[in-house]
């Protein structure tokens, strides 16, 4: 087996720690190697299989055929059953002040400490093969390699979830997933089966409002948030507790495409947000989170109106402040995707001393899924072995055998207590780093029902919808009527019309109206059918109080980090004759600031400037595409303004651009162009910082106002109130 030589080495997203090293000594290379069986005998011939004669019958005897198709045949392994599309990355964590006040997870009170983690991104409903774009929740699954041993924080990029108790999971995905049937849609929630069930489980309001949001539909993995859903516990070294919700906050601000946009990309490149990521750590434009947490004293848990143990509710930041208590860095892609991404396993249950969990029942449920389905997964009880899932720290038990096993346990004993060996591996005090459980008292009946304190499910949804900004209310609408405009029974429509009317009535009344519908008039106490059999529906009924709270900042995205353009891309379009000095100037100063800058042109190759310089293009208009990138820069020279403006491709690509609110630059010598596209007209005449700044187009001479302007424009992100009453023909 030879030790890799890859040139990555070298490059800055090869960044070396302690789960590095260790899978650095099982990862090979083969270059300057010949090629062998698995069993290592060198192959002479892999171009033919061994006939009785050159054109006679195959023989069975031929080994190396016989052991390269098995192999192929059993390429495939089940994909995962929900979040079976993702890409991920290495990288670190590091807390920035000791928190042993609060726990005694060794890797939270060290600030000195480097904690390597690997990070899955996923969607949730589509295929393995879907695009990346679907309208979805997104996974955020962090793996901690602590020196305490792995802490898998399974999160989403939203906060909190669709349903209550785990038992309704299956019914969930079901739902969602492809009807069975057909197998339509792919990677969609766009149809009966989903909104049939939905609108018969009030409790969804809250998380539906979130995934009809743009959250849905992020720019990049690298701009959205975190959270780990539900109330944990932090346990310090006394065995005081405290609950703990975990949050991931983004460097770069947390931002979203636009529908019609995500849409496009899923045809363009369907793996833009895999790409974005995998492109971003190579280019060492490493993605950064803190982590936050939310802490509650263990005597404040009825503090609150909702049940801190309802996964359906976050808890407002106004109320609890988020602290950031360290930063994560991914700065390392792996090797091979099977390997490492398509292997690795996630457990809500991986927790360390100091990490616990609380009695939210959808916890609960999920403690048990995990480790279930990785054993039909990955094939059997040695999942842990896989090197991607190894700790860093060794492991020792009586676990022994089973399918596939890779560790030689040297001894007699596989059991305890034992005389032979001394009773190792030893059991460990609490002060040796034992897990110890949370000593939480239970004095209960053994009941299948529901707390009362859960039945609020409309409140959050409306804080949540109240808290948006108009355009981000815009969207929601319109995705509402998308969505339901895409079910074919109107009484699944009625219902989730209902449904609406209890979380916003001039939501409702909007998406009856783009239905062409009225809202039925349906009792609050009749609106949750998710009850048992004997029940009595009262005790089920939904409740639906105003709530203390009118808005919260944190929930809409509006005020995020919007003075960067690190990694956004910007399409430069040019064509021969272009002034070198109008496209050069404007593409190095964005290039200083970090920003990634492709030159777009009718054909690939090279393009010749006015003074007959040669411009390499990056890609032709029939390559790339405007919903790929950021934002659009147009540079002058007589010849190349020409040939743009009677280029279709070109007006479309910035008549898009227009449409999905991105920031627009043109020289003021490449005003024709401008002048060719739909929304040129519509432009305020009159131009001044403030206009350009609302609008978010600039027409310019002068290069290095134009430039400093178009940063700002550029980091601002989208310039939404565009949208309306304006839409662009594109
Ligand atoms: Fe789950 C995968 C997140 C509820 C059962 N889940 C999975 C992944 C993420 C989440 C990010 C992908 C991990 C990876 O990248 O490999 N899941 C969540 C969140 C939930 C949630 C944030 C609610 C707060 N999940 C949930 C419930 C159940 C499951 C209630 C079952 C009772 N989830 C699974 C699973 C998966 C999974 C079937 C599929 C693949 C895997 O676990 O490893 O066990």
């Amino acid at each position: 087996m030879a030790k890799k030589t890859s040139d990555k080495k070298n490059s800055p997203a090869q960044q070396e720690n302690d789960k590095t090293k260790k899978l650095e000594s099982i990862t090979t290379d083969s270059a300057n190697q010949f090629m062998t069986t698995d069993h290592g005998v060198r192959i002479n011939d892999d171009q033919n299989s061994l006939k009785a004669g050159d054109r006679g019958a195959t023989l069975l005897e031929d080994f190396i055929l016989r052991e390269k198709i098995t192999h192929f045949d059993h390429e495939r392994i089940p994909e995962r059953v929900v979040h079976a599309r993702g890409s991920a990355a290495h990288g670190t964590f590091k807390v920035y002040e000791d928190m042993s006040e609060l726990t005694r997870a060794a890797f939270l009170c060290d600030p000195g400490a480097e904690t390597p983690v690997f990070v899955r991104f996923s969607t949730v409903a589509g295929s393995r093969g879907s695009s990346d774009l679907a309208r979805d929740v997104r996974g955020f699954a962090v793996k901690f390699y602590t020196q305490e041993g792995n802490f898998d924080l399974v999160g989403n990029n939203m906060p909190v979830f669709f349903i209550q108790d785990a038992v309704k999971f299956p019914d969930l995905i079901h739902a969602v997933k492809p009807e069975p049937d057909n197998e339509m849609p792919q990677a969609a929630s766009a149809h009966d089966t989903f909104w049939d069930f939905i609108s018969q489980m009030p409790e969804s309001s809250h998380m539906v409002m979130w995934a009809m949001s743009d959250r849905a539909l992020p720019r990049s993995y690298r701009m959205m948030e975190g959270f780990g859903v539900h109330t944990f516990r932090f346990v310090n070294n006394k065995g005081v507790a405290s609950f703990v919700k975990f949050h991931w906050k983004p460097l770069l601000g947390v931002h979203s495409v636009a529908w019609d946009e995500a849409q496009n990309i899923s045809g363009k490149d369907p793996d833009f947000h895999r790409r974005d990521l995998w492109d971003a750590i190579e280019a060492g434009a490493f993605p950064e989170w803190e982590l936050g947490v939310q802490i509650v004293p263990e005597e404040d848990e009825f503090k609150f109106e909702f049940d801190l143990l309802d996964p359906t509710k976050l808890i407002p930041e106004e109320l609890v402040p988020v602290q950031r208590i360290g930063k994560m860095t991914l700065n390392r892609n792996p090797e091979n995707f099977f390997s490492e991404t398509e292997q690795v396993a996630f457990h809500v249950g991986h927790v360390v001393p100091g990490i616990d969990f609380t009695n939210d029942p959808l916890l609960q449920g999920r403690l048990f899924s995990y480790t279930d389905t990785q054993l039909i997964r990955l094939g059997g009880p040695n999942f842990h072995e896989i090197p991607i899932n190894r700790p860093v720290v060794p492991v020792h038990n009586n676990q022994r055998d089973g399918y596939m096993r890779q560790t030689i346990n040297r001894g007699k004993t596989s059991y305890g207590p034992n005389a032979i060996a001394a009773n190792d591996p030893k059991q460990a005090k609490a002060d040796e780093g034992g897990f110890v459980s949370y000593n939480e008292r239970i004095d209960a009946k053994k009941i299948r029902a529901r707390s009362r304190s859960f039945f609020d499910h409309f409140s959050q949804a409306r804080l949540f919808f109240n808290s948006q900004s108009d355009p981000e209310k815009n969207h929601i609408t319109d995705a509402l009527s998308f969505e339901l405009g895409k079910v074919k029974a109107i009484e699944i429509r009625e219902r989730m019309l209902a449904l609406l009317s209890q979380i916003d009535k001039g939501l409702a009344t909007e998406v009856a109206y783009a239905l062409g519908l009225h809202i039925p008039n349906i009792a609050l106490e009749d609106l949750n059918n998710s009850i048992p059999a004997d029940a009595d529906r009262s005790e089920y009924a939904s409740l639906n109080p105003k709530g203390s709270l009118e808005k919260s900042e944190a929930l809409s995205m509006a005020g995020t980090i919007k003075d960067t353009i690190q990694t956004r891309k910007i399409a430069i379009l040019a064509a021969d004759g272009v002034d070198e000095k109008s496209l050069s100037s404007v593409k190095d100063m964005l290039i200083a600031e970090g920003a990634v800058v492709h030159i777009i042109a009718p054909k690939l190759g090279m393009i010749i400037s006015k003074g007959n310089k040669q411009i390499m293009a990056d890609e032709s208009f029939l390559t790339a595409a405007s919903v790929l990138y950021d934002a659009v820069y147009v540079p002058g020279g007589g010849n190349a303004v020409a040939t743009l403006e009677a280029e279709a491709d070109a007006i479309h690509f910035l008549n898009e651009a227009f449409k999905h609110c991105k920031a627009i630059a043109a020289d003021e010598s490449a005003l024709q162009v401008l002048e060719s596209t739909y929304f040129f007209k519509k432009l305020p005449a009159e131009y001044s910082l403030e206009t350009v700044l609302r609008e978010g187009v600039l027409i310019s001479s002068d290069l290095k106002q134009l430039t400093e302007t178009f940063i700002k424009m550029i980091g601002m992100h989208r310039f939404w109130e565009r949208e309306n009453p304006r839409k662009i023909p594109a």
